[in-house]
């Protein structure tokens, strides 16, 4: 029998898979990483959805009998199955804030990401990520093959880009809302650790899965990042592998009454961008229309409804549902102000 008890399948390109391979380094969780496509990548059962990450947990025989994908998902059933080194702040109001967190990370940070790496003015960009992406599960590929692949990849990701919100009109939107999220965050890790205290949450790990490929990967961004926030890039190396952070038992999490002031200009930021976008999109899907639009600082943002955000939104109320009548008044205090709290009003 091997070591190890679960294995990630993911790819060095995929800022989710990234993120959970972050995870299972800092909560010390025996695992192997098999990137999708390569000669390793065998004997697993066909997840629900094809996506990556997809998490592999093995049998009492040895045999992986079940995987699942989704990285938020994924992070809550490592929950169940290893204590030790949770990622759920001991405040259950501190760990709404988490679950928002991680959120706006991979839903609304991916729209940066998406947008830095295939957007058609960033042509160092598409041709890096075209280059490199088919090489990653076969390094060895034949040159005509990986011709063939590059350009069979670009020009997909590149027709998807208004999906997901970048395009001429919306983009100085996003590229203002990642320099913002920059000067917060150079603001915040001046005086702290991570987030939510001096030990990473859920949150950390989603900024950080898409910061792995804009600070990392596309050359744009990695310059921004860089020069407007030093620190966030170096917390994002550190967030890589946090597997000698040493923590003590529950201990580290900021409480509801001690959130510092960069948290909630955090909180702010967020209520600015994605809190607008994922109501204009619940209405978009309830009217059934083609389009949403919302304002963001001022300019209008547009694009195709997105069903998947849709339920996202779904389970930040389930998990506001979910807290005391105290906890969800104390989670509503926080919350005032900061544009946040229009994602819980009618709960
Ligand atoms: N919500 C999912 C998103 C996963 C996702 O979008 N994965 C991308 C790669 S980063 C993917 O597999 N896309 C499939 C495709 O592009 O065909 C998560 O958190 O894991």
């Amino acid at each position: 029998m091997n070591s190890w008890d679960v294995t990630l399948v993911g790819a060095y390109g995929s800022p989710y898979s990234v993120k959970m391979r972050a995870v299972l380094r800092y909560r010390r969780i025996s695992h192997r990483w098999v990137v999708r496509g390569s000669a390793e990548d065998q004997g697993f059962p066909k997840p629900p959805v094809a996506i990556i990450p997809m998490l592999a947990f093995r049998d009492e025989d040895g045999d992986y009998s079940e995987v699942m994908v989704d990285s938020s998902p994924q992070i809550l059933r490592l929950e169940e199955d290893y204590s030790d080194r949770s990622l759920l702040p001991a405040d259950p109001v501190v760990g709404f804030l988490d679950h928002l967190i991680e959120d706006y990370g991979d839903e609304w940070v991916t729209k940066m990401m998406y947008h830095y790496r295939w957007h058609h003015l960033y042509v160092d960009a598409i041709a890096k990520a075209g280059d490199m992406l088919p090489l990653m599960s076969d390094n060895q590929m034949n040159p005509e093959q990986h011709r063939e692949i590059k350009d069979f990849i670009t020009s997909r990701q590149m027709s998807r880009t208004a999906l997901v919100g970048s395009t001429d009109e919306n983009r100085d939107v996003i590229e203002d809302s990642f320099v913002r999220l920059l000067t917060t965050l150079e603001t915040h890790l001046t005086e702290h650790q991570f987030l939510l205290g001096n030990r990473p949450g859920r949150g950390d790990f989603g900024l950080f899965g898409q910061f792995s490929q804009l600070f990392f990967w596309e050359p744009d961004s990695s310059l921004i990042a860089a020069r407007r926030s030093p620190r966030s890039v170096i917390w994002a190396y550190q967030v890589d592998d946090l597997s000698s952070l040493e923590i003590s038992e529950n201990e580290g999490w900021f409480t509801r009454n001690n959130l510092p002031e960069s948290s909630l200009s955090l909180l702010t930021e967020i209520g600015r961008t994605y809190a607008p976008f994922l109501i204009a999109n619940e209405q978009a899907i309830a009217a059934d229309d083609p389009e949403l639009s919302c304002l963001i600082e001022g300019r209008e943002y547009k694009q195709a409804p997105f069903a998947y955000q849709n339920k996202c939104l779904s389970w930040i109320r389930d998990a506001f549902r979910q807290l005391s009548i105290d906890d969800q008044q104390a989670v509503a205090q926080v919350l005032s102000g900061t544009g946040c709290e229009v994602l819980i009003a009618d709960v």
